[in-house]
């Protein structure tokens, strides 16, 4: 990418176009706030000081250093910062603007999903977006290493971190795996103005970062003092000036700075009462000079910024340590209460004058500058970070195989089919399997991906053999890196886990080439990474997590390794779609469906038109309801999980047909159908399987044409009905979900006993779909060690406690081979 030649008055352009930044983002966090009609009654957030922090170094960024393959992170509540450039640069739209936080309004913290504006990683949750832009580094080597994209250029990787945002573990997490894996190309920027959101930070942190950032390889460069400072160290008594900044407190530094120029007067007449240099140097300014000296950071100062964001000249890791002022320039900078801090409307009219804005003009561009409009369109027509039409790239689909492996064993677990398929995958030279990627924090062995990782090796930058090999020592496992390695192991923080995925997710989009990740981990520690998954998904990265064990089926390992809540994980968050398969033929369906699911275009039409009258208000429109017969969103696609089990269980030997096939993806199939005259049937899903087969043969004898409902995902069978609900609701009337059809012949009476190795509440909702009396059995407590059949007995999840369960919810006469619960 060639640079932009600069002229002579970039300088005061920039200059012009900070103050406009600020002033925008201003105007628009107080349009919200004051002026546009309220009627909750809810102030809608502030954040005009975190902005006033960042506009000085957003603005050297976007209009001058950013080249279009950088991505950045932005720091979540400077949001109205990057929303106000991207307006300039003819990237947002005044209407946006406007509803800022409202009704599909520009977003309160930048979107990836929800913004219009080419927003690169979305944030909210601190840290998250940081760690994101390091792992989406890897990931573009990752690219790059086998073979793809390599005619791009390659675009750095920028975080917008700030200072508080650092306390978050999961950065530190990143930093050590981003050290393991080479890390390049990666900015991190932080905004040290010495808050966070209560409070002023400790003294001296920056000394922490520095030797912290150091330790782990990346060049630190710190940024402390504005050339007006600079020019004045090198006045009379400058020298002396320089110590006493550089050891007044924090909390001392912003409340002066708050203060404003009399303040710093008062103060430095005081210290420096016998000296009679700095009293001149100080003397020689009125206050409000004074002011902009003493505030006179380097992270508000435009040159020093370019001169060192320009003077880069490697792809080491720079961590950037920006002094800068929470409030700069506003009337609240300083004031360790600022986080919330908004201007009152007195304080915006003398804001809006001080600009040179006139009322009513107050969203015009170039209002108040000094430079000609044309000038500066001229600029901003020529803005090296905005000369890309698209930046968000699209990678075509690659084509899935019709159908994958199902490993054929009599007896044998879903964790055990996966690493056969996976293994099975991994003989193939076919554009599919060289596309997957795999990753796990260091359960690779133990959740099955051995055979993959021996076929496909690990990725890293240098070749590295396993010495276990090279010195002819037995092992199940080749240790092998290599550039075209196809797996990366990670160490165990899971938080990194899900960022790496979210990462490999977003390649067709960031890099314009498509990976097919999945990511494998156990299934309790989903918790650990929870909000890492929910960023994920929030940001519509696509993958596929294979969480294996799970639940207490696990069950010599006790309640510290077994998982309860996940299925409702599973059923909550948005964009995953989550199963559970009983068995490796289902699991070969998913896993088929899983592959095309993750590749669909999130932008296409929905098919649940819900969703569609969510959206734009429209009539809903009858022929979906003949397209999408599930329910289902399944045209805008998403990430999947699968909760796999290791506990061996007789498999089915049956042929898979495509009404076997479509049942197991939408959710649910009859095993056994119920009679007309069932009065019970019992709904499964996973490992308990053997259990409620057992059962329905020990009640055959005295319950008649009981049913057997597998359910493979409670997630897509809960999701359909209510999509359905709703577009009856709306007015189509014979949108049926794939539930509802199931349970339409099931008669009134009938109760159903539900079953699983999860919360109850998974399945609990059943009853209510066609008015089922239910008895939903799981695991609500922490589990045991214990065997299998203990631990089964115990919570009431083996084929007599379903027994009893029938019993209780179906009367009739007694079954016979029930025995008396514990
Ligand atoms: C995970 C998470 N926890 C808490 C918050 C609430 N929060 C928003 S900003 C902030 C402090 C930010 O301080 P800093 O990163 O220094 O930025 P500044 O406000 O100084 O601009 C907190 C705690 C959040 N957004 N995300
Ligand atoms: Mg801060």
């Amino acid at each position: 990418m060639p640079a932009r030649s600069s002229t002579s008055d970039d300088p005061q352009i920039l200059a012009e176009l900070e103050r406009k930044v600020l002033w925008l983002a201003s105007w628009t966090i107080h349009n919200a706030n004051h002026l546009r009609e309220n009627a909750d009654g809810l102030k809608v957030g502030g954040h005009q000081a975190s902005c006033a922090s960042l506009a000085t170094i957003m603005t050297a960024l976007y209009f001058d250093v950013l080249r279009p393959v950088d991505r950045v992170a932005v720091k979540p509540h400077a949001s109205p910062i990057f929303h106000a450039i991207q307006y300039l640069l003819g990237k947002q739209t005044r209407e946006r603007l406007e509803a800022f936080r409202g009704y599909k309004g520009a977003q309160s913290y930048p979107s990836r999903t929800k913004d219009l504006d080419d927003v690169d990683f979305s944030t909210g949750s601190v840290g998250l977006g940081v760690a994101q832009t390091l792992f989406s580094s890897l990931v573009q080597d990752y690219v790059r290493a086998h073979g793809w994209g390599t005619t791009r250029p390659e675009g750095r990787m920028v975080a917008l971190v700030g200072d508080a945002e650092l306390d978050e573990g999961n950065i530190f997490e990143a930093i050590l795996e981003g050290w393991k894996h080479g890390l390049r190309n990666c900015w991190w920027i932080v905004d040290y103005n010495r808050q966070s959101l209560d409070a002023v930070v400790r003294e001296g942190l920056w000394q922490r970062f520095e030797t912290l950032f150091r330790d782990f390889g990346w060049d630190v460069v710190i940024l402390k003092y504005g050339t007006l400072l600079e020019a004045a160290f090198k006045e009379p008594g400058g020298d002396k000036l320089r110590d006493w900044i550089d050891n007044c407190p924090n909390q001392l530094y912003s409340a002066l700075v708050f203060g404003g120029g009399a303040a710093w007067r008062k103060k430095l007449n005081e210290d420096f009462a016998a000296d009679n240099a700095v009293r001149e140097l100080v003397g020689k300014r009125d206050d409000d000079e004074l002011q902009r000296l003493m505030t006179n950071l380097a992270g508000h100062d435009l040159p020093s910024l370019r001169d060192a964001f320009h003077a880069i000249d490697h792809d080491r890791p720079v961590c950037f340590i920006c002094y800068t002022i929470k409030g700069y320039s506003l009337p609240f900078a300083g004031h360790k209460d600022n986080h919330a801090g908004l201007m009152t409307p007195a304080q915006m009219e003398t804001f809006r004058q001080a600009n040179n804005v006139r009322a009513g003009h107050e969203w015009d561009k170039f209002e108040g500058l000094s430079l000609p409009a044309e000038r500066l369109q001229q600029f901003l027509d020529n803005v090296p970070f905005a000369a890309a039409s698209e930046r968000r790239l699209k990678a075509p689909e690659i084509e899935v195989p019709a159908e994958l492996p199902a490993p054929h064993q009599a007896i044998t677990s879903t964790q055990t089919g996966f690493g056969l398929i996976l293994n099975e995958l991994g003989r193939a030279d076919s554009a599919f399997a060289s596309r997957i990627v795999t990753t796990s924090p260091d359960v690779t062995v133990s959740t099955n991906l051995g055979a993959w990782v021996n076929r496909r090796g690990l990725f890293a930058h240098e070749a590295m053999a396993d010495v276990f090999k090279s010195e002819r020592i037995p092992s199940t496992f080749t240790w092998e890196f290599s550039p075209t390695g196809q797996h990366i192991e990670l160490g165990i923080a899971e938080m990194n886990l899900f960022i790496l995925l979210s990462a490999l997710g977003l390649s067709h989009s960031i890099n314009g080439e498509r990976l097919l990740p999945v990511g494998t981990l156990y299934d309790p520690f989903i918790a650990r990474g929870l909000d890492a998954l929910n960023y994920a998904c929030y940001q519509d990265a696509r993958f596929i997590l294979v969480a294996t064990p799970s639940g207490i089926t696990l069950a010599g390992e006790g309640g510290a390794h077994q998982s309860i809540a996940e299925p409702l994980i599973g059923m909550a968050q948005d964009g995953l779609a989550a199963f559970e398969p009983a068995y490796v033929d289902e699991l070969s369906v998913i896993l088929r469906w899983a592959f095309a699911y993750m590749q669909k275009d999130g932008d296409a039409a929905p098919s649940d038109d819900s969703f569609v009258v969510a959206r734009s208000d429209a009539k809903p429109v009858p022929t979906l309801a003949d397209r999408a017969p599930d329910w289902l969103r399944d045209e805008t696609g998403g990430s999947v999980y699968l909760r796999l089990s290791t506990r061996p269980i007789e498999q089915i030997e049956r042929t898979m047909t495509p009404e076997l096939r479509q049942g197991i993806v939408d959710g649910a199939y009859w095993l056994r159908r119920p009679g007309p005259n069932a009065q019970v049937m019992v709904a499964f899903t996973g490992a308990v399987a053997p259990e409620a087969i057992a059962a329905v043969g020990l009640m055959a004898e005295d319950r008649r044409d009981v049913g057997l409902l597998a359910v493979t995902s409670a997630d897509r069978l809960n999701a359909g009905w209510t999509a359905a609900q709703r577009a009856r609701e709306r007015g189509l009337v014979h949108a049926r979900s794939h539930i509802e059809r199931l349970l339409a012949d099931v008669p009134h009476h009938c109760g159903i006993v539900t079953v699983l190795d999860g919360h109850p509440a998974t399945l609990g909702w059943l009853g209510a779909v066609a008015g089922h009396r239910t008895r939903s059995l799981g695991v609500e407590h922490f589990g045991q060690t214990g065997s299998l059949a203990d631990l089964y007995e115990h919570y009431g999840i083996d084929a007599n406690a379903i027994v009893a369960a029938a019993q209780a919810i179906a009367p009739g006469r007694p079954i016979r081979h029930l025995k008396a619960l514990p």
